[in-house]
């Protein structure tokens, strides 16, 4: 069962390069944390993957989010994931027919492909997002939507059991999924991108529901756990980074101990 093999015999059984550099980075550096930095200044986000990168093994960005986004921007963040040793996830969750999906990945102010080790992709489209996905890059990787933390979510069973089938095709390109549920998928070399993870409270304004760390990592089988508000809102988000990793890591080795 891939839930109780550690990261480093995975990192073995990945077909994406990206999912086996993070399965090794989350070994190396004993986190399974991904920092959703939400912040909307490029000072600001800089300046919190300054503190806090030592602890996360992934930043996931949501880069329309910026007002002053830049190339120089993209150019730092990418220093300091070298320099902590994380990776950088963009969250566009592309939802279009292929040929844009291509253009949106490689073009635009934000040109993702240059400096996103991997992205989030709907598969909402059918196969010919991945299709193009593929052909845009080398050395990439994409999480697929398989279902979400919002309540009320239109995504059914079949639809994740079709979304899964889909992207069996493409094994080199895809990372993981996003979900919630360690039924979604079997492949060990694959990874679980959970988000909607908070300590402190079960839900926001709009719809996001939380869940603890025991509850995602052991019971629900997430491999890597997205925190954001839990993290960039926090009085001291250091401190609580800190607390994150080391609450998600002791659920993780728990999981693998049996
Ligand atoms: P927060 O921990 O502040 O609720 O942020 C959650 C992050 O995870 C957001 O960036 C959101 O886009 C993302 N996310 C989510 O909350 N639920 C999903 O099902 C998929 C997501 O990508």
């Amino acid at each position: 069962k891939r839930v109780v093999l550690p990261y480093e015999q995975r990192a073995e059984l990945a077909k994406n390069a990206v999912a086996k550099q993070l399965f090794n980075i989350m070994a190396t550096k004993k986190t399974n944390l991904c920092l959703s930095v939400d912040l909307t200044s490029t000072t600001q986000i800089l300046d919190l993957l300054e503190k806090v990168g030592e602890h996360i093994c992934l930043v996931k960005t949501h880069a329309d989010i910026i007002e002053d986004f830049s190339n120089d921007f993209t150019t730092r963040m990418k220093q300091l994931s070298n320099r902590f040793n994380f990776l950088i996830l963009e969250d566009r969750k592309y939802a279009d027919i292929g040929h844009i999906v291509s253009l949106q990945y490689l073009k635009g102010v934000h040109r993702i492909s240059q400096w996103a080790d991997c992205v989030t992709a709907h598969s909402l489209p059918g196969e010919g997002i991945l299709k193009a996905l593929f052909a845009s890059g080398d050395n990439h990787g994409v999480f697929l939507l398989a279902e979400m933390s919002s309540e009320g979510n239109l995504i059914t069973p079949e639809y994740k059991l079709s979304t899964v089938t889909m992207a069996s095709k493409y094994p080199e390109l895809i990372t993981g999924y996003v979900c919630q549920n360690k039924d979604t998928f079997t492949d060990p070399g694959l990874i679980q991108l959970t988000p909607g993870v908070q300590l402190e409270s079960s839900r926001d304004d709009f719809g996001q529901v939380y869940n603890t760390p025991e509850k995602v990592i052991i019971e629900n089988g997430g491999d890597v756990i997205v925190v954001g508000r839990g993290i960039v809102a926090a009085k001291s988000p250091e401190t609580q980074a800190v607390l994150y990793k080391d609450t998600l890591w002791k659920c993780y080795t728990k999981r693998i101990s049996g």
